[in-house]
Protein backbone atom coordinates (compact mmCIF):
# COMPACT_ATOMS: atom_id res chain seq x y z
CA UNK A 1 0.00 0.00 0.00
CA UNK A 2 1.11 3.70 -0.95
CA UNK A 3 0.06 6.74 0.47
CA UNK A 4 0.59 9.98 -0.51
CA UNK A 5 -0.12 12.99 1.85
CA UNK A 6 0.09 16.06 0.36
CA UNK A 7 -0.19 20.19 0.41
CA UNK A 8 0.18 19.32 4.30
CA UNK A 9 2.82 21.58 6.97
CA UNK A 10 4.96 18.92 8.18
CA UNK A 11 5.45 19.89 12.02
CA UNK A 12 9.18 18.55 13.39
CA UNK A 13 10.63 19.40 16.59
CA UNK A 14 13.28 21.32 14.49
CA UNK A 15 10.04 23.24 13.11
CA UNK A 16 7.36 23.10 10.37
CA UNK A 17 7.87 22.55 6.52
CA UNK A 18 5.56 22.95 3.79
CA UNK A 19 5.94 18.80 2.26
CA UNK A 20 4.24 15.99 0.71
CA UNK A 21 4.86 12.49 2.54
CA UNK A 22 5.15 9.34 1.19
CA UNK A 23 4.35 6.19 2.26
CA UNK A 24 5.38 2.92 1.01
CA UNK A 25 4.18 0.22 3.29
CA UNK A 26 5.25 0.41 6.60
CA UNK A 27 7.88 3.26 6.74
CA UNK A 28 7.68 6.57 5.11
CA UNK A 29 9.44 6.52 1.55
CA UNK A 30 9.84 10.37 1.11
CA UNK A 31 9.80 13.76 2.20
CA UNK A 32 8.77 16.04 -1.00
CA UNK A 33 9.56 19.59 -1.20
CA UNK A 34 7.29 21.55 -3.39
CA UNK A 35 7.91 21.36 -7.02
CA UNK A 36 10.33 18.38 -6.01
CA UNK A 37 9.03 15.95 -9.18
CA UNK A 38 12.07 13.90 -9.10
CA UNK A 39 9.62 10.83 -8.15
CA UNK A 40 7.34 11.58 -11.35
CA UNK A 41 5.74 14.34 -11.80
CA UNK A 42 2.22 12.68 -11.57
CA UNK A 43 3.16 10.58 -8.31
CA UNK A 44 -0.59 10.93 -6.98
CA UNK A 45 -1.78 8.95 -9.93
CA UNK A 46 0.35 6.16 -9.13
CA UNK A 47 -0.03 5.65 -5.16
CA UNK A 48 -3.37 3.49 -4.07
CA UNK A 49 -4.39 6.56 -1.27
CA UNK A 50 -3.88 10.37 -1.65
CA UNK A 51 -4.94 12.59 1.54
CA UNK A 52 -4.84 15.89 1.03
CA UNK A 53 -3.37 17.97 3.97
CA UNK A 54 -4.51 21.46 2.91
CA UNK A 55 -4.38 24.20 5.74
CA UNK A 56 -3.69 20.71 7.84
CA UNK A 57 -0.55 19.69 10.04
CA UNK A 58 1.62 16.74 9.68
CA UNK A 59 3.09 15.34 12.20
CA UNK A 60 4.53 12.45 13.77
CA UNK A 61 2.07 9.95 15.91
CA UNK A 62 2.04 10.37 20.00
CA UNK A 63 4.40 8.14 21.97
CA UNK A 64 3.30 7.92 25.41
CA UNK A 65 5.98 6.98 27.43
CA UNK A 66 3.61 6.31 30.45
CA UNK A 67 0.41 4.46 30.84
CA UNK A 68 -0.63 1.96 33.00
CA UNK A 69 -3.48 -0.71 31.17
CA UNK A 70 -5.06 -3.29 34.02
CA UNK A 71 -2.11 -1.67 36.51
CA UNK A 72 -2.90 -4.13 39.30
CA UNK A 73 -3.73 -0.99 42.55
CA UNK A 74 -5.60 -1.09 45.58
CA UNK A 75 -7.53 -3.88 45.38
CA UNK A 76 -8.71 -3.19 41.77
CA UNK A 77 -7.59 -3.21 38.42
CA UNK A 78 -6.54 -0.09 36.35
CA UNK A 79 -10.12 -0.45 33.62
CA UNK A 80 -8.62 -0.27 30.39
CA UNK A 81 -7.08 -3.54 28.70
CA UNK A 82 -4.08 -2.95 26.13
CA UNK A 83 -6.91 -3.66 23.32
CA UNK A 84 -9.43 -0.87 24.70
CA UNK A 85 -6.53 1.33 26.05
CA UNK A 86 -4.33 1.41 22.56
CA UNK A 87 -7.69 2.14 20.43
CA UNK A 88 -8.78 4.93 22.50
CA UNK A 89 -4.87 6.38 22.52
CA UNK A 90 -5.22 5.81 18.86
CA UNK A 91 -8.72 7.86 18.52
CA UNK A 92 -6.34 10.81 20.28
CA UNK A 93 -3.67 10.31 17.90
CA UNK A 94 -1.01 8.41 19.61
CA UNK A 95 0.60 5.71 17.83
CA UNK A 96 3.46 4.47 20.51
CA UNK A 97 2.71 3.22 24.18
CA UNK A 98 5.23 2.54 26.94
CA UNK A 99 3.28 0.40 29.43
CA UNK A 100 4.47 -0.39 32.86
CA UNK A 101 4.82 -4.62 33.48
CA UNK A 102 5.02 -4.65 37.32
CA UNK A 103 7.40 -7.17 39.47
CA UNK A 104 5.57 -6.95 43.05
CA UNK A 105 8.12 -7.88 45.77
CA UNK A 106 8.27 -11.59 45.90
CA UNK A 107 7.81 -12.03 42.55
CA UNK A 108 10.74 -13.03 39.71
CA UNK A 109 10.87 -10.05 37.47
CA UNK A 110 11.09 -12.26 34.38
CA UNK A 111 7.47 -13.46 35.29
CA UNK A 112 6.16 -10.38 36.15
CA UNK A 113 7.60 -9.28 32.50
CA UNK A 114 5.79 -12.83 30.55
CA UNK A 115 2.31 -11.69 32.49
CA UNK A 116 2.57 -8.50 31.09
CA UNK A 117 3.28 -9.89 27.21
CA UNK A 118 0.42 -11.90 28.17
CA UNK A 119 -1.90 -9.17 28.60
CA UNK A 120 -0.59 -6.97 25.57
CA UNK A 121 0.70 -9.38 22.82
CA UNK A 122 -2.01 -9.97 20.32
CA UNK A 123 -4.84 -7.03 21.65
CA UNK A 124 -3.31 -3.76 20.69
CA UNK A 125 -4.49 -1.04 18.13
CA UNK A 126 -0.84 0.79 18.20
CA UNK A 127 2.62 -0.69 18.90
CA UNK A 128 3.81 -0.95 21.80
CA UNK A 129 6.67 -1.39 24.56
CA UNK A 130 7.03 -1.79 28.36
CA UNK A 131 9.38 -0.11 31.07
CA UNK A 132 10.08 -2.95 34.16
CA UNK A 133 8.63 -1.89 36.94
CA UNK A 134 10.99 -3.36 40.05
CA UNK A 135 8.64 -3.70 42.77
CA UNK A 136 11.32 -6.09 45.20
CA UNK A 137 15.17 -5.25 44.97
CA UNK A 138 17.08 -7.78 45.49
CA UNK A 139 20.10 -9.85 44.03
CA UNK A 140 17.67 -11.60 41.73
CA UNK A 141 15.85 -8.79 40.66
CA UNK A 142 19.07 -6.81 40.27
CA UNK A 143 20.40 -9.75 37.52
CA UNK A 144 16.94 -9.72 36.16
CA UNK A 145 17.86 -6.09 34.94
CA UNK A 146 20.69 -7.20 33.08
CA UNK A 147 19.25 -9.39 31.08
CA UNK A 148 15.87 -7.31 30.56
CA UNK A 149 18.47 -5.26 28.88
CA UNK A 150 19.80 -7.58 26.33
CA UNK A 151 16.20 -7.95 25.50
CA UNK A 152 15.13 -4.83 24.52
CA UNK A 153 13.67 -3.14 27.94
CA UNK A 154 15.87 -0.52 28.73
CA UNK A 155 14.46 1.79 31.49
CA UNK A 156 13.03 0.54 35.25
CA UNK A 157 10.88 2.03 37.30
CA UNK A 158 11.09 2.83 41.08
CA UNK A 159 8.99 4.42 44.03
CA UNK A 160 10.17 6.27 46.85
CA UNK A 161 6.22 6.21 47.61
CA UNK A 162 3.88 3.29 48.43
CA UNK A 163 5.44 1.67 51.33
CA UNK A 164 4.87 -1.97 51.59
CA UNK A 165 3.32 -1.93 48.04
CA UNK A 166 5.87 -0.95 45.23
CA UNK A 167 7.87 0.94 47.76
CA UNK A 168 12.16 0.78 47.83
CA UNK A 169 14.62 2.47 50.26
CA UNK A 170 17.12 4.12 49.61
CA UNK A 171 19.76 0.61 49.91
CA UNK A 172 17.56 -0.75 47.31
CA UNK A 173 17.13 2.46 44.92
CA UNK A 174 21.35 2.64 45.40
CA UNK A 175 21.50 -0.62 44.67
CA UNK A 176 19.46 -0.88 41.21
CA UNK A 177 21.17 2.72 40.47
CA UNK A 178 24.09 1.25 40.61
CA UNK A 179 23.21 -1.92 38.54
CA UNK A 180 21.45 0.98 35.91
CA UNK A 181 24.53 2.99 35.55
CA UNK A 182 26.40 -0.40 34.58
CA UNK A 183 23.98 -1.96 32.15
CA UNK A 184 23.23 1.68 30.47
CA UNK A 185 19.79 1.79 31.26
CA UNK A 186 17.68 4.27 32.40
CA UNK A 187 15.76 4.82 35.97
CA UNK A 188 12.57 6.18 36.27
CA UNK A 189 11.50 7.56 39.63
CA UNK A 190 8.17 8.02 41.28
CA UNK A 191 9.52 10.47 43.90
CA UNK A 192 7.25 11.27 46.54
CA UNK A 193 8.28 10.33 50.32
CA UNK A 194 6.11 7.93 50.84
CA UNK A 195 6.65 6.92 54.66
CA UNK A 196 5.83 10.84 55.34
CA UNK A 197 2.58 10.80 53.99
CA UNK A 198 1.80 7.55 55.02
CA UNK A 199 1.97 9.52 58.97
CA UNK A 200 -0.08 12.14 57.50
CA UNK A 201 -2.88 10.27 55.99
CA UNK A 202 -3.18 8.42 59.40
CA UNK A 203 -3.31 11.74 61.34
CA UNK A 204 -5.76 13.08 58.70
CA UNK A 205 -7.87 10.02 59.16
CA UNK A 206 -7.87 10.00 62.52
CA UNK A 207 -9.04 13.70 62.47
CA UNK A 208 -12.33 12.93 61.18
CA UNK A 209 -10.72 13.89 57.41
CA UNK A 210 -11.92 11.20 54.95
CA UNK A 211 -12.87 13.57 51.50
CA UNK A 212 -10.95 13.07 48.45
CA UNK A 213 -9.73 16.50 48.91
CA UNK A 214 -7.15 15.20 51.91
CA UNK A 215 -5.34 13.26 49.30
CA UNK A 216 -3.45 16.13 47.37
CA UNK A 217 -3.38 17.81 51.61
CA UNK A 218 -1.28 14.62 52.33
CA UNK A 219 0.95 15.04 49.87
CA UNK A 220 2.13 18.28 49.96
CA UNK A 221 4.87 19.62 47.92
CA UNK A 222 7.83 18.93 49.89
CA UNK A 223 7.23 15.16 49.74
CA UNK A 224 7.37 15.94 45.87
CA UNK A 225 10.88 18.04 46.12
CA UNK A 226 12.54 16.05 48.87
CA UNK A 227 12.25 13.00 47.29
CA UNK A 228 12.85 14.31 43.99
CA UNK A 229 15.72 16.13 45.72
CA UNK A 230 16.94 12.74 47.23
CA UNK A 231 16.58 10.61 44.17
CA UNK A 232 19.03 12.91 41.64
CA UNK A 233 21.42 12.56 44.52
CA UNK A 234 21.52 9.17 44.61
CA UNK A 235 21.73 8.84 40.94
CA UNK A 236 24.74 11.30 41.02
CA UNK A 237 26.52 9.11 43.10
CA UNK A 238 25.80 6.31 40.97
CA UNK A 239 26.16 8.18 37.62
CA UNK A 240 23.05 6.61 36.48
CA UNK A 241 20.78 8.82 34.26
CA UNK A 242 17.53 9.60 36.22
CA UNK A 243 14.16 10.13 34.68
CA UNK A 244 11.72 11.74 37.33
CA UNK A 245 7.86 10.57 36.19
CA UNK A 246 4.53 12.50 36.56
CA UNK A 247 6.18 16.03 38.60
CA UNK A 248 3.37 18.25 39.80
CA UNK A 249 5.11 20.29 42.09
CA UNK A 250 7.03 23.19 40.84
CA UNK A 251 9.28 23.53 43.83
CA UNK A 252 10.04 19.39 42.85
CA UNK A 253 10.87 20.87 39.30
CA UNK A 254 13.35 23.43 40.25
CA UNK A 255 15.21 20.94 42.09
CA UNK A 256 15.59 19.30 38.54
CA UNK A 257 16.72 22.57 36.89
CA UNK A 258 19.39 22.30 39.51
CA UNK A 259 20.22 19.33 38.41
CA UNK A 260 20.14 20.13 34.68
CA UNK A 261 21.90 23.15 35.37
CA UNK A 262 24.95 21.13 36.44
CA UNK A 263 25.03 19.23 33.39
CA UNK A 264 23.79 15.65 35.11
CA UNK A 265 21.35 13.32 33.26
CA UNK A 266 18.18 14.31 34.93
CA UNK A 267 14.93 14.34 33.19
CA UNK A 268 11.27 15.70 34.01
CA UNK A 269 8.27 14.11 33.13
CA UNK A 270 4.47 16.00 33.34
CA UNK A 271 0.88 14.85 32.25
CA UNK A 272 -1.62 17.53 31.72
CA UNK A 273 -3.57 16.76 34.46
CA UNK A 274 -0.94 18.87 36.69
CA UNK A 275 -0.79 21.42 33.70
CA UNK A 276 -4.70 22.00 33.83
CA UNK A 277 -6.45 20.48 36.95
CA UNK A 278 -6.30 22.03 40.37
CA UNK A 279 -7.01 20.77 43.94
CA UNK A 280 -9.44 23.78 44.52
CA UNK A 281 -11.66 23.12 40.95
CA UNK A 282 -11.28 19.63 41.08
CA UNK A 283 -10.51 17.52 43.67
CA UNK A 284 -12.43 19.99 46.11
CA UNK A 285 -15.77 18.96 44.49
CA UNK A 286 -18.52 18.22 46.79
CA UNK A 287 -19.13 14.65 47.92
CA UNK A 288 -17.56 12.10 46.18
CA UNK A 289 -16.90 13.47 43.01
CA UNK A 290 -13.38 14.80 43.66
CA UNK A 291 -12.55 10.99 43.52
CA UNK A 292 -12.19 11.19 39.84
CA UNK A 293 -9.23 13.43 40.15
CA UNK A 294 -7.43 11.19 42.85
CA UNK A 295 -4.02 10.59 41.28
CA UNK A 296 -0.28 10.65 42.24
CA UNK A 297 1.95 12.75 42.96
CA UNK A 298 -1.33 14.59 43.65
CA UNK A 299 -3.53 17.74 42.10
CA UNK A 300 -1.75 20.46 43.38
CA UNK A 301 -3.48 24.00 44.28
CA UNK A 302 -4.01 26.56 41.40
CA UNK A 303 -3.41 29.57 44.10
CA UNK A 304 0.53 28.36 44.49
CA UNK A 305 0.81 28.71 40.52
CA UNK A 306 1.94 25.43 39.83
CA UNK A 307 0.43 25.04 36.25
CA UNK A 308 2.22 27.93 35.18
CA UNK A 309 5.33 26.91 36.10
CA UNK A 310 4.97 23.87 34.47
CA UNK A 311 4.24 25.15 31.42
CA UNK A 312 7.50 27.53 31.87
CA UNK A 313 9.43 24.56 32.61
CA UNK A 314 8.51 23.03 29.33
CA UNK A 315 9.60 26.34 27.24
CA UNK A 316 13.32 25.88 29.23
CA UNK A 317 12.99 21.79 28.76
CA UNK A 318 13.44 21.44 32.69
CA UNK A 319 10.67 19.37 31.75
CA UNK A 320 11.12 17.23 28.64
CA UNK A 321 8.32 15.15 28.15
CA UNK A 322 4.47 14.94 28.65
CA UNK A 323 3.05 11.81 28.92
CA UNK A 324 -0.39 10.73 30.48
CA UNK A 325 0.39 8.22 33.08
CA UNK A 326 -3.23 6.80 31.83
CA UNK A 327 -4.44 4.91 35.30
CA UNK A 328 -7.94 4.73 34.82
CA UNK A 329 -10.67 3.66 37.52
CA UNK A 330 -14.43 3.74 37.16
CA UNK A 331 -16.10 5.77 39.98
CA UNK A 332 -18.78 2.39 40.40
CA UNK A 333 -16.78 -0.31 42.37
CA UNK A 334 -13.40 1.22 41.71
CA UNK A 335 -13.00 4.78 42.83
CA UNK A 336 -15.88 3.82 45.12
CA UNK A 337 -13.99 1.59 47.39
CA UNK A 338 -12.30 5.16 49.02
CA UNK A 339 -16.54 5.86 50.02
CA UNK A 340 -15.11 7.43 53.57
CA UNK A 341 -11.97 7.13 53.46
CA UNK A 342 -9.95 8.91 50.59
CA UNK A 343 -6.51 6.73 51.40
CA UNK A 344 -8.79 3.93 49.96
CA UNK A 345 -9.58 5.69 46.53
CA UNK A 346 -7.15 3.95 43.53
CA UNK A 347 -5.22 6.56 42.68
CA UNK A 348 -5.45 7.27 38.85
CA UNK A 349 -6.75 9.55 36.01
CA UNK A 350 -7.51 7.97 32.18
CA UNK A 351 -5.95 10.48 29.58
CA UNK A 352 -4.43 7.88 26.35
CA UNK A 353 -6.99 10.00 24.50
CA UNK A 354 -6.78 13.57 24.75
CA UNK A 355 -2.94 13.96 25.34
CA UNK A 356 -2.22 15.14 21.95
CA UNK A 357 -5.50 17.16 21.89
CA UNK A 358 -4.67 18.98 25.46
CA UNK A 359 -1.12 20.11 24.53
CA UNK A 360 -2.03 21.08 21.31
CA UNK A 361 -4.54 23.67 23.03
CA UNK A 362 -1.16 24.87 24.58
CA UNK A 363 -0.18 25.82 21.77
CA UNK A 364 -3.57 28.02 20.74
CA UNK A 365 -2.46 29.44 24.06
CA UNK A 366 0.37 30.87 23.46
CA UNK A 367 2.25 28.60 25.87
CA UNK A 368 4.37 26.52 23.58
CA UNK A 369 5.19 26.53 20.04
CA UNK A 370 4.02 24.24 17.41
CA UNK A 371 7.33 22.42 17.15
CA UNK A 372 8.23 22.16 20.96
CA UNK A 373 4.41 20.44 21.34
CA UNK A 374 5.46 17.97 18.71
CA UNK A 375 9.03 17.67 20.78
CA UNK A 376 7.15 16.96 24.16
CA UNK A 377 4.44 14.58 22.72
CA UNK A 378 6.78 12.58 20.45
CA UNK A 379 10.25 13.34 19.51
CA UNK A 380 12.03 14.02 22.57
CA UNK A 381 10.08 10.63 24.17
CA UNK A 382 11.31 8.68 21.15
CA UNK A 383 14.86 9.71 21.80
CA UNK A 384 14.64 9.14 25.59
CA UNK A 385 13.36 5.65 25.74
CA UNK A 386 15.54 4.27 22.54
CA UNK A 387 12.68 4.21 19.72
CA UNK A 388 14.28 7.35 17.37
CA UNK A 389 14.17 7.48 14.68
CA UNK A 390 11.79 4.39 13.62
CA UNK A 391 9.34 6.94 15.67
CA UNK A 392 9.00 9.95 16.60
CA UNK A 393 9.60 12.09 13.95
CA UNK A 394 8.32 12.36 10.21
CA UNK A 395 11.46 11.10 7.75
CA UNK A 396 12.75 8.32 5.21
CA UNK A 397 12.80 5.00 6.61
CA UNK A 398 11.04 6.08 10.27
CA UNK A 399 7.91 3.71 10.85
CA UNK A 400 5.05 5.69 8.67
CA UNK A 401 2.80 6.49 12.09
CA UNK A 402 1.48 9.77 11.31
CA UNK A 403 -1.06 12.28 12.43
CA UNK A 404 -3.13 14.69 10.31
CA UNK A 405 -4.02 17.30 12.65
CA UNK A 406 -6.71 20.31 11.74
CA UNK A 407 -6.69 22.98 13.82
CA UNK A 408 -9.67 24.39 12.10
CA UNK A 409 -11.07 21.58 13.97
CA UNK A 410 -12.79 21.22 17.30
CA UNK A 411 -12.40 18.69 19.85
CA UNK A 412 -14.98 18.48 22.63
CA UNK A 413 -13.82 16.35 24.95
CA UNK A 414 -14.71 14.52 28.04
CA UNK A 415 -18.56 13.14 28.36
CA UNK A 416 -18.80 8.70 29.13
CA UNK A 417 -20.53 8.83 25.89
CA UNK A 418 -17.85 10.67 23.39
CA UNK A 419 -14.59 9.21 24.51
CA UNK A 420 -13.22 5.22 23.89
CA UNK A 421 -11.61 4.92 27.35
CA UNK A 422 -13.20 2.01 29.85
CA UNK A 423 -14.62 4.62 32.26
CA UNK A 424 -17.68 5.38 33.41
CA UNK A 425 -16.28 9.45 33.36
CA UNK A 426 -14.25 11.42 32.29
CA UNK A 427 -12.05 13.53 34.27
CA UNK A 428 -11.75 16.00 31.14
CA UNK A 429 -15.61 16.85 30.88
CA UNK A 430 -16.01 20.09 29.65
CA UNK A 431 -12.35 20.71 28.08
CA UNK A 432 -12.87 21.90 24.49
CA UNK A 433 -10.00 21.60 22.35
CA UNK A 434 -9.39 24.31 19.25
CA UNK A 435 -8.00 21.51 17.15
CA UNK A 436 -8.39 17.74 15.80
CA UNK A 437 -7.14 15.08 14.75
CA UNK A 438 -8.64 13.84 11.33
CA UNK A 439 -6.62 10.56 10.29
CA UNK A 440 -4.51 8.39 12.22
CA UNK A 441 -1.98 6.42 10.84
CA UNK A 442 0.08 3.34 12.20
CA UNK A 443 3.16 1.64 10.25
CA UNK A 444 1.29 2.68 6.69
CA UNK A 445 -2.28 1.41 7.92
CA UNK A 446 -4.78 4.03 8.15
CA UNK A 447 -6.64 3.35 11.61
CA UNK A 448 -8.66 6.42 12.10
CA UNK A 449 -10.02 8.61 9.56
CA UNK A 450 -13.58 10.52 9.22
CA UNK A 451 -14.22 10.25 13.25
CA UNK A 452 -14.15 6.36 12.61
CA UNK A 453 -11.93 3.90 14.30
CA UNK A 454 -10.61 1.35 11.43
CA UNK A 455 -8.23 -0.35 12.88
CA UNK A 456 -8.01 -3.55 14.61
CA UNK A 457 -6.46 -5.38 17.40
CA UNK A 458 -3.18 -7.02 17.34
CA UNK A 459 -2.40 -4.46 14.70
CA UNK A 460 0.02 -3.06 16.84
CA UNK A 461 3.64 -4.52 17.17
CA UNK A 462 5.78 -4.81 20.56
CA UNK A 463 8.85 -2.77 20.26
CA UNK A 464 12.67 -3.56 21.81
CA UNK A 465 13.95 -0.80 22.17
CA UNK A 466 17.60 0.74 22.50
CA UNK A 467 19.38 3.13 25.21
CA UNK A 468 18.70 6.74 26.04
CA UNK A 469 19.62 9.55 23.72
CA UNK A 470 20.04 12.14 25.86
CA UNK A 471 23.34 10.85 27.87
CA UNK A 472 26.29 13.33 28.16
N1 LIG B 1 0.13 7.19 40.26
C1 LIG B 1 -1.14 7.08 39.89
O1 LIG B 1 -1.86 8.09 39.89
N2 LIG B 1 -1.62 5.88 39.55
C2 LIG B 1 -0.87 4.71 39.50
C3 LIG B 1 0.45 4.77 40.13
C4 LIG B 1 0.96 6.13 40.35
O2 LIG B 1 2.11 6.29 40.65
ZN1 LIG C 1 4.11 6.76 39.78
ZN1 LIG D 1 2.43 5.89 36.64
Amino acid sequence: MTILIKNGSVVLSTGAIQADVLIDGETIAAVIAPGDTSLGANLEATVDKVFDARGKYVIPGGVDVHTHMELPFGGTFASDTFATGTRAAAWGGTTTIIDFAVQKFGERVQDALAAWHAKADGQCAIDYSFHQIIGGVDDDSLKAMDELVDEGITSFKLFMAYPGVFYSDDGQILRAMQTAAKNGSTIMMHAENGIAIDVLVQQALAEGKTDPRYHSLTRPWETEAEATNRAIMLAKMTGTPLYIVHMSAKQAVNVVQQARDEAWNVFGETCPQYLYLSLEEHLSQPGFEGAKWVCSTPLRSKAERHQQELWRYLRTNDLSIVSTDHCPFCMKEQKELGVGDFSKIPNGIGSVEHRMDLIYQGVVDGQITLARWVEITATTPARMFGLYPRKGVIAPGSDADIVIYNPDGRTEIGHEKTHHMNMDHSAWEGFNIDGHVDTVISRGTVIVDDNKYIGSDGHGKYLKRGMNQYLI
